[in-house]
């Protein structure tokens, strides 16, 4: 059948103005910055595709929302509806609001983890390692093999791999393992689904072995998508439909709202069990607010109600994919290498094939990132050796076989000609890739390093 084109199922009311820079001027900011992305100034940024968090743009119907806000201190009328919309459409009878996603991330590894027990998860996630870490846990990587490969083209690289959560379970017992998290559209593997069959299998293990199963749901709308595009027995299935179904194969839930969602800010952990509700509730209060408001503005819970039921529809997710297979296509279309299939959030550079003369030690992604914007003054994030962090019990670099640039795409942000863009943009850093530099770090923090950490050029 001949391929129809597709359109943005919005049209737009109001724009942003950008901001152009030159090439001086982003050599200087780039310098400034450490060669981190991550400390650029956005006044100096032209397309930014750092992320997809927290900058996707609301609808008309979540603006208006904003207007209906109830700040009171307790019991907002926002919370309730947005704890009917959460049940509605995800399937969770508990909401505990959280500032954003780690909010939810820090309460429930305290409630959950203690010290000496491991966390299976499909790939690790920085803010959900971390908080497992701090709890005492140790995370076990469980995804299939073929996410930490560049170019298997495994329509479910965010797969569990049975055979390795059994040996984990064998080795430390099921006593030692307080849950599993399964992270939809897997982030660092380049944002890649798990399939429902997958799924399915892993509720049974769990109730199996009673381990609870986790949900990091912040993009399960695009693994939906996936799921109805690939997985024959959900072809007829609508998105709404196939996220609630997911989301009931889960115990719990952590969720950052800024993607999926659209708002931008905001979080939840969800649940179905009273007793972990109740701890919850009691963590809440001491980190973030009281349980009916959590981190969270009333104006915002109900754009966020709003932004849930907008985030399920056929057509937006339909135009969201759209979108990032069209600016894949065209790099694949020019040669460069990118993570395949092409990701539900973004698109991936290989760093390693793109910058072969850069030693993993010498931060190649980092570096890439940095060479995309002085070229044209898009922004990127770097995914790789610099996000992986250290082992915290021997100091030493995780060397992950990922190293990868994140052209993360904002929804209903920008057009097709920004990814045409893009696009060009990205050609050009391949056309003169031998004349990117290596990188060291000149400071380097303890924890999530990528956020803050400065380099220097080598050589
Ligand atoms: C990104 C953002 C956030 C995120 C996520 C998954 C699968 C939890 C969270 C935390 C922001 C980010 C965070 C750390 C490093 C770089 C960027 N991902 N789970 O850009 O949610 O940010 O709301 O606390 O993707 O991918 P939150």
């Amino acid at each position: 059948m001949e391929k129809r084109s597709w359109a943005e199922p919005y049209k737009i009311k109001m724009v942003e103005l950008l901001k152009m820079t030159t090439r001086e001027e982003r050599e200087k900011a780039i310098i400034e910055a450490g060669f981190n992305t991550f400390l650029l100034k956005s006044d100096d940024v032209y397309i930014d595709l750092l992320t997809d968090s927290g900058c996707g743009a609301m609808s008309d119907q979540q603006w208006s929302a904003i207007m209906l806000g109830d700040e009171s201190y307790a019991g907002s009328r926002n919370f309730y509806h947005l704890r009917d919309t959460i049940e509605e459409y995800y399937s969770y009878k508990y909401t505990v609001p959280t500032h954003q996603g780690r909010g939810a991330e820090n309460i429930l590894s305290q409630i959950m983890i203690k010290p000496g027990d491991f966390v299976p998860g499909n790939m690790y996630f920085t803010t959900t390692r971390l908080h497992q870490e701090l709890a005492g846990g140790t995370f076990v990587d469980v995804i299939i093999d073929e996410a930490h490969q560049v170019d298997s083209h495994h329509p479910f690289k965010g797969n569990v791999d049975f055979s390795k959560l059994n040996k984990l379970l064998e080795e430390v017992g099921a006593e030692n393992i307080p849950y599993i998290c399964i992270a939809t559209c897997v982030n660092m593997a380049g944002g890649q689904p798990i399939s429902m069959d997958n799924l399915k299998q892993l509720r049974v293990w769990c109730d199996q072995h009673k381990i609870v199963l986790v949900h990091d749901m912040t993009r399960v709308a695009e693994n939906a998508f996936f799921i109805q595009q690939r997985e024959a027995a959900y072809a007829a299935k609508s998105v709404k439909e196939i996220v609630y179904e997911i989301c009931a194969l889960t115990d719990v839930a952590t969720m950052s709202s800024k993607k999926d969602a659209m708002v931008n800010i905001g979080g939840f952990l969800a649940m179905n069990d009273d007793k972990l509700y109740e701890k919850a509730c009691g963590l809440v209060v001491v980190y973030e607010g009281l349980h009916t408001y959590g981190g969270m503005a009333g104006r915002d819970m109900e754009a966020l109600a709003v932004g849930i039921k907008e985030s399920v529809q056929d057509e937006h997710m339909h135009a969201r994919i759209g979108q990032i297979e069209y600016l894949g296509e065209k790099l694949m279309a020019a040669g460069v290498p990118i993570v395949q299939p092409i990701g539900g959030h973004a698109v991936f550079l290989d760093a390693r094939k793109l910058l072969p003369h850069i030693p993993q030690e010498q931060y190649p992604a980092q570096a890439l990132s940095a060479a995309l914007y002085v070229e044209s003054g898009v922004r990127s994030m770097e995914r790789g050796i610099v996000s992986a962090g250290r082992n915290k019990e021997t100091g030493k670099n995780h060397a992950p076989a990922l190293e990868l640039v994140r052209l993360t795409i904002p929804r209903r942000v920008y057009t097709q000609a920004h990814m045409d863009v893009t696009a060009e943009s990205v050609i050009r850093v391949m056309e003169n890739a031998d004349k990117v530099k290596g990188l060291r770090f000149t400071y380097e923090p303890e924890v999530l390093r990528f956020f803050m950490g400065r380099f220097e050029e080598v050589g």
